[in-house]
């Protein structure tokens, strides 16, 4: 066990960028992993042996079974190697076309863990009802909708899911399934004479040349870290043995791969395997506190998502690997049209969804079916969020807060990081610092702004900590590897344990300490607080001090029995999911929680908001930040972000207003920095730099609408806040390897933040012919459908933002203290008409806490723009009654209440106060609303100079007052 103590941490965390690197020594690489060691060994001899290699498994053609309802498929297979060992394999169609591919050990030596799905899943998903089954010698094969079949190959087992008779996804192409089935300890059980020690750290597995054993061939030669394995000081007991779970999928038209996050890395996943690989490891998928990430990486960091999307300019199909144990996955491609993946787990079944696409957007949708969408955040949580390691005293929260106000910065929360606590038991002020913490809360929500408050896993072993206290007696503490008592780990709390979120018997609990209320039950909560305050929950992979890789050993007990590696990526989701239900229900209607989550898994959107956790105050990890936020939101957790400023280090003020102009356009913005850094709130700051992140600040609630009405559009269509080029021109290859300019949601606004020193002039890549206009200057930059890059200024004061000819953007351009207090602000409209002149743009709006737009109460707009005979007319339109009983994207929408609408009714004298049209041909007429003339003015554009196409300005008409409402269906004409 390693010495770790809280000033040694400490004073570990002190150092200055330029000196941190993570200690990779502390987290093992893929050969250092008994079972990820014996999969790709198994992947290199197979493709040693070439064509000449099988798989040994293959479907008993007997066994085959098909379901009355024909939608479910069950199989036995068998492996050649252990003709007594008994596999299932069972196929389900879903009504969408998803199929899910299960396989599992049958009536083995133990039962493999099979619950990973149940966490993840909304609910099971319904089966289709038009398949046909086809059998053959060599394969059975189901046709369903859109051209789509899913093949079973039986010998060896092959699972392919084909569109138009090409194949799109194929499991066990390459022979690397082996599902390693439980044995007892016995030599005999391996077909070689003697277990051999385990492998050294490090060394390779030796290929053998004939397969003179077939056994010894495809498992080793060796019982290889079977039933004990070693880390560093570590000692694994494996009282399971070996039960991993190796398979290739394969995309065989497909080139470039996204997902698996989380990883600091390109958002089209780089090589692992094959020719040159960009790197020696393959990315790994188990949840770590890993200090001082690289930003350049396939190391694990705090989350996992299981899920892949492989795109080609005809197709999108995606993949999701319902599997909760460890996860290694090479990447490489065999051809420069095809992508391979190799993916080994610790443990588990095999649980994979096939996702038909065609589209990114109904891979969206698809996979939203399966795990759920983002879930719309209360609005406020929108807006900024000031954070750090730590506000030290109630004081210190209302003079930050004055601050923010003598300087007119916008901000919606301030933060509590770990030291409110009184010795890191959570809940419990610090009473010197924090004497007052309900006045201190109602202080701040007296400008309507909230607080968060951090609450870590670890509780402290102590007997004057009643939450400590309860757990224990309840019996809901996560079990040492004797399955007796309690785990004791050590964390901030010094000798902690840990909340079993497996357990039931912790939920309704867990709920009651959220409550601001004394209970009846006489159990404790948390009467020093009000619901003004949100939920923090960070350490949650989980962070364990003095544990294997600083987290949890693998042989600890959960509930039902289960270990911990069989759990561990879901571990972080268990805890966000149940203080989110915790917040929720501290009220009577509930209202919306905020609940920020380091650690995370398949689902973990349903449940709030995560961040990409420890990132340094480095340009490099600025600009992979965005590339980690664009690679989140594709695999459904839109609501990301990073910490602005960087947490390690002292970011001088050009780094400092790069990171804002990164923060405000990333879909979670939260400021944040280390207990050791220097205070850096934004009015610190000397001009010009403060007045550049005031304008930032402003810039960002000015946006609010159209954030609000991405995340809305996002919680209903499964479709990311966040659009990376492949997602919104998926047939434009130029663009798929972009990943640091983007669109948000569909306003048509198109981002690239400047993550470089000394830039004043960056290339922004525009896919098609059409006209973009910069947001701020209204320069015109013209597109083109063979890809071009033009040149956009980018001084220190410029973020590059443009729209996209075509969009109307909604904006609120009055300055508030917080984003509640602009609820009766009027609108600016951004009319930025396509080179056909047309133009649309959609506003979503609710009370932003409630749950009443799940009864229909909310206002959704569009606004449109078309050109006709030399007139433009603009109008507005009520998009929730005409999409009543209507779907977006095959995902139901929430009913629209248009006659009892309280919230419409509370903002009906909400006015549109400017309407700004960009690119109009020619100086108007007559500018009319009902045949009445309106006021306005009109600026010319400026033709282009010379070679310099860069140089035109749009035409600016700018209508002051428009006198119509925001809730009202109105047109206007512009006569030209
Ligand atoms: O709670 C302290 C920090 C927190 O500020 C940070 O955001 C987390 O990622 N926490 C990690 C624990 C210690 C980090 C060195």
């Amino acid at each position: 066990m390693r010495p770790w103590t809280l000033l040694g941490v400490l004073s570990l965390l002190a150092a200055v960028p330029d000196a941190l690197a993570v200690k990779q020594a502390d987290f093992k690489t893929c050969s250092q992993a008994g079972f990820c060691r014996r999969g790709r060994a198994l992947s290199a001899r197979a493709t040693e042996a070439g064509k000449s290699w099988n798989s040994p498994y293959s479907v008993d053609v007997p066994s085959i079974s098909i379901a009355p309802n024909k939608a479910v498929f069950t199989a036995g297979v068998k492996s050649s190697l252990y003709p007594e060992i008994q596999f299932g394999l069972e196929l389900r169609v879903h009504d969408d076309g998803v199929v899910r591919v299960r396989m599992d050990e049958v009536n083995g030596l133990r039962k493999r863990y099979d619950e990973a799905a149940s966490w993840a899943l909304i609910s099971e998903p319904v089966v289709s009802e038009e398949i046909q089954w086809v059998a053959g010698k060599k394969d059975i094969r189901a046709k369903y909708g859109n051209g789509n079949e899913v093949v079973v190959a039986f010998e060896p087992l092959k699972v392919s899911l084909l569109r138009g008779g090409k194949e799109q996804v194929v499991l066990n192409g390459n022979g690397l399934l082996h599902m390693e089935h439980f044995r007892t300890k016995t030599p005999a059980a391996t077909g070689t004479e003697e277990p051999e020690p385990a492998a050294e750290e490090g060394s390779e597995q030796v290929v053998l040349e004939t397969p003179a054993n077939p056994r010894a061939w495809f498992e080793g030669d060796k019982e290889d870290d079977w039933w004990e394995e070693r880390f560093s000081s570590w000692t694994d007991s494996k009282p399971k043995g070996p039960e991993s779970l190796s398979i290739d999928i394969s995309f065989p038209n497909h080139a470039t791969i996204y997902g698996i996050p989380q990883h600091a890395t390109d958002l089209a996943l780089p090589t692992t395997t094959g020719e040159s690989p960009t790197f020696s490891e393959p990315f790994r998928l188990w949840n770590s506190d890993v200090f001082e990430y690289i930003a350049s990486s396939p190391m694990s960091l705090y989350g996992s998502i299981p899920i892949l999307h492989a795109h080609s300019a005809d197709s999108t199909v995606g993949i999701f690997h319902a599997v909760g144990s460890e996860t290694w996955i090479d990447v490489s491609h065999p051809t420069d049209k095809s992508t391979q993946t190799h993916w080994i787990s610790e443990s588990g079944i095999l649980d994979i969804f096939l996702m038909p696409g065609p589209t990114t957007d109904e891979v969206f949708a698809q996979y939203a079916r399966l795990t759920g969408t983002q879930v719309l955040p209360p609005q406020w949580s929108l807006g900024y969020h000031q954070c750090r390691w730590n506000y030290i005293s109630t004081d210190d929260i209302r003079t930050v807060q004055k601050r923010f106000d003598e300087e007119d910065m916008p901000v919606d929360v301030f933060w509590l990081d770990i030291e409110y606590s009184e010795d890191h038991k959570y809940f419990m002020w610090e009473e010197r610092g924090f004497p007052d913490p309900v006045e201190m809360t109602n202080d701040v929500a007296a400008v309507e702004r909230k607080m968060v408050v951090i609450v870590d896993p670890h509780l402290k072993r102590a007997d004057n900590y009643p939450v400590y206290k309860e757990a224990s007696e309840r019996g809901v503490l996560v079990k040492p590897a004797s399955g007796d008592g309690e785990y004791e780990g050590w964390c901030w709390s010094g000798s902690s344990s840990w909340i079993d979120f497996f357990n039931p018997g912790a939920w309704a609990w867990w709920k009651d300490l959220f409550k601001p209320t004394k209970l009846a039950s006489g159990t404790w909560s948390w009467t020093k607080s009000t619901t003004d305050i949100h939920i923090w929950n960070d350490m949650n992979e989980p962070s364990v001090f003095n544990g294997p890789e600083i987290s949890m050993p693998r042989d600890n007990v959960h509930f039902n029995g289960w270990e911990h590696r069989d759990v561990h990526n879901i571990n972080g989701m268990l805890f966000s999911n149940h203080t989110w239900q915790a917040v929720r229900e501290r009220t009577n209607p509930p209202e919306r929680p905020f609940v920020l989550t380091r650690s995370f898994f398949a689902g973990s959107q349903r449940f709030g908001a995560m961040w990409t956790g420890d990132n340094l105050g480095t340009w490099e990890h600025m600009a992979v930040g965005i590339k980690m936020v664009l690679a989140n939101s594709i695999a459904g957790m839109s609501f990301s972000g990073s910490d602005v400023g960087g947490f390690f280090g002292n970011p001088e003020p050009e780094m400092l207003v790069r990171w804002y102009q990164v923060g405000i356009f990333n879909p979670f913005f939260r400021a944040h920095a280390h207990l050791d850094t220097k205070r850096r709130e934004p009015f610190l700051l000397d001009e010009p730099y403060k007045g550049m992140i005031k304008d930032l600040l402003r810039l960002r609630y000015t946006m609010l609408p159209v954030w609000y009405t991405a995340f809305r559009e996002t919680s209903v269509a499964g479709v990311p806040v966040l659009r990376p080029h492949y997602v919104v021109f998926p047939k434009d290859t130029k663009g798929f390897t972009v990943d640091d300019q983007y669109f948000i949601g569909s306003s048509g606004l198109l981002v690239k933040p400047i993550t470089d020193k000394g830039v004043t002039q960056t290339k922004v890549y525009l896919p098609e012919s059409q006209v973009y206009y910069d947001y701020f200057s209204h320069l015109v930059y013209r597109g083109s459908s063979k890809g071009r890059e033009v040149k956009v200024n980018a001084e220190l004061h410029q973020v590059p933002v443009l729209i996209r000819g075509g969009s109307i953007i909604p904006t609120r351009e009055r300055p508030r203290r917080s984003s509640p207090l602009m609820r009766n602000d009027p609108f600016t409209l951004r009319v930025a008409l396509s080179k056909t002149g047309s133009a649309s743009g959609e506003l979503y709006l609710d009370d932003g806490v409630s749950y009443s737009h799940e009864s229909g109460e909310f206002v959704w707009r569009r606004f449109g723009a078309t050109t006709e005979k030399k007139v433009v007319t603009l109008t507005s339109r009520d998009l929730g009654a005409e999409n009543k009983d209507a779907a977006v994207d095959g995902v139901a929408l929430v009913a629209y209440n248009p006659t009892k609408n309280a919230f419409a009714e509370s903002i009906a004298a909400v006015r549109v106060e400017k309407i700004v049209v960009l690119g109009l041909a020619g100086k108007p007429s007559s500018v009319k609303l009902d045949g009445k003339e309106l006021v306005w003015e009109f600026t010319p554009g400026v033709a282009a100079s010379g070679k310099e196409k860069e140089s035109a300005v749009a035409s600016v008409l700018s209508i002051k007052d428009p006198r119509v409402r925001v809730v009202e269906d109105w047109a206007i004409q512009i006569a030209l």
